[in-house]
C-alpha cells in the first residue's frame, strides 16, 4: 500500500450532507427498503476518493496500478457474467405498452414495481449504502438535470466521480430545490449475511435495467458494469432524458460532439451519432493528418449530446458527463494518442489485461504483445496461449474511465453552461457494404430519414451476436425511452423550433473491398471528410447530386499527404442500386414495425427514395 491510503475518513459520512426534506424521506424510505449495514453520503472530494478506493483494494475489487506508469490509476476485473449493457434485461416501464413502442422490453409498471420492490427487500444488506448525487451537464448550465443515485457499489461512486459532477456541490443545488431531481436506485444484488466472505465483483445473474419515463425514475439491478450501473449515463442521459427531451422541446441523443477549426480560425462544431463501439471516442479526440496540420480539431464530448435550441432559433449542445467510458481494446498511440493521453493518469480500468509491472495492456494498444500478462479473468496469458487458444488479454468491451478535462484537445467552451452551437449532424454505422463513405442529406427531413434507418453491424458493446446489420435508429435503439415512431416524430417536430437547421450528413469508415479489407483508413484521415462538411455548412464546398444525396466527387476533399487512389476513392462512393433497393427493404421492416406510430413523412421520404432509385 501507498502513503496515499486512507482507512478512516475525516467526518461521520453517515451523516446527510443536505437537508431537502424529500430527498431525506426518500433515502430514509430506500434504507429500510435494502436494509443497507450503514449510509454514506457521498461528497466527492479527493479524501473520500482515496477513501474508497483504498477500502476496494482491500476487497480485491480494485488493484493501485504502477505509481511510475500509471499515476492515480486502478484496475477492476468484473464477474465474467457481468461485462456488458444488457438490452433484453432492459426495461421501459411507461404507464402503456404503446408508448414504450415495439422496440423497447415493456412490463406493466405496477407488476414491475412489485417485482422491484421484492428485489430490493433487503439487496444491500452486509453492504454500504452510498447516497451519490450527481449533475449530468455542468453545475451552472440552464440545460443540466440532477439525479441521485443510491447504491451499493463504490466502484459506481468512484467511476461516477470521474463521469459525472457529484457531491456537495450537486446536493447544494438540491437543497436550493432549482431541479426536478431523478431518483435512481441501483443494487448490484448480491446481500450478505452475517460473517459472509466478500467477492470482488458481486452481482446477481438475475438483471433489471428499469426505467419508469413518466414518474421519471430509475431502478437497476444485478449487475455493476457500464451502462448497467453507471445510472447518469444511458439510463439518464439517454433514456429517461430522451422523454424528458420530447416533452420538453429538446432532444438527448448518443452524439458525440466536436469543434473543426480552419487555418483561418473560423470555428463549427458538429455532433455526431454512431452506436456503440463505432469510434465516437476516436472521432471526438482526432489528431489532423499529415498535410492538415493546420487544421485543430477540439473534444465537446464523446457520447451524449444534450441539444435544445436556444432564443435565436440556433440548436445548442451541451456534454452531460464529465468523462469518457471508453472502449480499450484497439485504442493506441497510432489509432488515439489523445485518449492515451487522456488515461495516462486518474483513470479507471476494466476487464483489460495486467501486466507482471503493474501496467495494463488490450490487444491492439502496441504492435508487440507483452511476454506475459493477466487475462482480464485473472489468468496466465501469453502470446502463445493466445495463438493456441485464441483466448483474448482484454475482455472486447473492456473499458476506461478517465476524466475529459484531461483530453488534451479539450474544447475550451466544453462546459460553457450554454452550450456549443451546432451546425451540422452526422450519422454513421459499421457497414462493410453498400453505404458510401459520405453523403450529404438534401434537407433536414431526408436527413431525419437517413438517421431514422440507419444500420450498423453488432458490436460487444452489448450482449449477444456480434456482426450482425441490425437498424440502430440515430443510434438510439437500445437507449430511446419511448415509441421510435414518435421519436421520428420529434426530431422532424424540432425543425420548426429552429431558424436554422444543422445540415445532415452520413458516413461509414467501415466499407470493405471484395476481399474483406477496409477501402479508407479512418481515424486521423476522417478529417478529410469533415473538412468537406464543414466547408458544406459554410456553402463552401462542392459536390454532385446524386439519388441518396450530395456527394463530394474525388477533387472536392482535401487529400493532402495521403496518396489516395481516385478509383478507391470510387469504390467507397459507390452507391449500388441493387444494394440499395436490397437497403430499403430493410427500411420497410423497421417501419412495418412501427407503422402505427410513424411519421408520414418517413413513408414520403421512402417513396422518393425509391423513385430517385
Ligand atoms: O456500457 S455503456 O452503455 O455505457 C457503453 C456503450 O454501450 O456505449
Ligand atoms: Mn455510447
Amino acid at each position: 500500500m501507498t502513503d496515499r491510503t486512507i482507512l478512516t475518513l475525516s467526518r461521520d459520512p453517515a451523516v446527510p450532507l443536505a437537508r431537502n426534506p424529500h430527498l431525506l424521506r426518500w433515502v430514509d424510505k430506500m434504507r429500510q427498503l435494502t436494509k443497507p449495514a450503514a449510509v454514506h453520503w457521498v461528497d466527492g472530494s479527493e479524501e473520500e476518493r482515496a477513501f474508497l478506493c483504498a477500502q476496494m483494494v482491500e476487497a480485491g475489487t480494485l488493484i493501485e496500478l504502477n505509481e511510475d506508469l500509471w499515476p492515480g490509476c486502478y484496475y477492476a476485473r468484473s464477474d465474467a457474467s457481468d461485462v456488458a449493457r444488457v438490452e433484453q434485461r432492459t426495461f421501459i416501464c411507461s404507464l402503456s405498452k404503446d408508448s414504450a413502442g415495439p422496440t423497447n422490453n415493456w412490463v406493466n409498471p405496477y407488476e414491475m414495481r412489485r417485482t422491484l420492490k421484492a428485489k430490493f427487500n433487503g439487496a444491500m444488506a452486509g453492504r454500504t449504502m452510498y447516497v451519490l448525487a450527481f449533475c449530468m451537464g455542468p453545475i451552472d448550465s440552464p440545460m443540466s438535470q440532477i439525479g441521485v443515485q443510491l447504491t451499493d457499489s463504490p466502484y459506481v461512486v468512484v467511476n461516477t466521480r470521474i463521469m459525472a459532477r457529484i457531491g456537495t456541490r450537486v446536493l447544494a443545488e438540491i437543497d436550493r430545490d432549482t431541479k426536478r431531481v431523478v431518483p435512481c436506485m441501483h443494487s448490484v444484488g448480491a446481500p450478505l449475511a452475517p460473517g459472509q466472505a466478500d467477492v470482488a465483483w458481486p452481482c446477481n445473474p438475475e438483471k433489471y435495467i428499469v426505467h419508469f419515463p413518466e414518474t421519471r425514475e430509475i431502478w437497476s439491478y444485478g449487475s455493476g458494469y457500464g451502462g448497467n450501473a453507471l445510472l447518469g449515463k444511458k439510463c439518464f442521459g439517454l433514456r429517461i432524458a430522451s422523454a424528458m427531451a420530447r416533452d420538453e422541446g429538446w432532444m438527448a441523443e448518443h452524439m458525440l460532439i466536436l469543434g473543426v477549426e480552419s487555418p483561418a480560425g473560423e470555428k463549427t462544431y458538429v455532433a455526431a451519432a454512431f452506436p456503440s463501439a463505432c469510434g465516437k471516442t476516436n472521432l471526438a479526440m482526432l489528431i489532423p493528418p499529415d498535410g492538415m496540420a493546420d487544421w485543430k480539431v477540439t473534444m465537446v464530448g464523446d457520447d451524449i449530446a444534450w441539444l435544445k435550441p436556444d432564443a435565436d432559433g440556433r440548436l445548442r449542445a451541451i456534454n452531460p458527463e464529465a468523462g469518457v467510458f471508453g472502449v480499450a481494446p484497439g485504442t493506441s498511440e497510432q489509432t488515439n494518442p489523445n485518449a492515451m493521453a487522456t488515461i495516462r493518469k486518474n483513470a479507471i480500468f476494466t476487464n483489460v489485461a495486467l501486466t507482471p509491472e503493474g501496467g495494463v495492456w488490450w490487444e491492439g494498444m502496441t504492435d508487440e504483445p507483452p511476454a506475459e500478462c493477466l487475462d482480464w479473468q485473472g489468468n496466465r496469458w501469453t502470446p502463445e496461449i493466445a495463438k493456441a487458444t485464441g483466448a483474448k488479454a482484454a475482455h472486447p468491451n473492456s473499458r476506461f474511465t478517465a476524466p475529459s478535462a484531461q483530453c488534451p484537445i479539450i474544447d475550451p467552451d466544453w462546459e460553457h453552461p450554454d452550450g456549443v452551437p451546432i451546425s451540422a449532424i452526422i450519422f454513421g454505422g459499421r457497414r462493410a457494404t453498400t453505404m458510401p463513405l459520405i453523403y450529404q442529406t438534401f434537407n433536414w427531413t431526408t436527413g431525419v430519414y437517413a438517421g431514422a434507418t440507419m444500420g450498423s453491424e453488432t458490436t460487444a458493446a452489448a450482449t449477444g451476436e456480434v456482426g450482425k446489420v441490425r437498424r440502430d435508429p440515430m443510434a438510439m435503439l437500445p437507449f430511446c425511452g419511448y415509441h421510435m415512431g414518435d421519436y421520428f416524430r420529434h426530431w422532424i417536430k424540432m425543425q420548426r423550433s429552429l431558424r436554422e437547421t444543422p445540415r445532415v450528413f452520413h458516413v461509414n469508415w467501415f466499407r470493405k473491398d471484395a476481399d474483406g479489407r477496409f477501402l479508407w483508413p479512418g481515424f486521423s484521415d476522417n478529417l478529410r471528410v469533415l473538412r468537406w462538411i464543414v466547408e458544406r455548412v459554410h456553402g463552401q464546398a462542392l459536390g454532385r447530386e446524386t439519388p441518396i444525396g450530395w456527394m463530394p466527387r474525388y477533387e472536392d476533399l482535401d487529400w493532402t499527404g495521403l496518396p489516395f487512389a481516385r478509383e478507391t476513392f470510387d469504390a467507397l462512393q459507390t452507391v449500388d442500386p441493387a444494394h440499395w433497393r436490397r437497403e430499403v427493404i430493410g427500411h420497410e421492416e423497421l417501419f412495418i414495425e412501427l407503422h402505427d406510430h410513424l411519421p408520414p413523412e418517413m413513408i414520403y421520404e421512402r417513396e422518393l427514395l425509391i423513385c430517385r432509385l
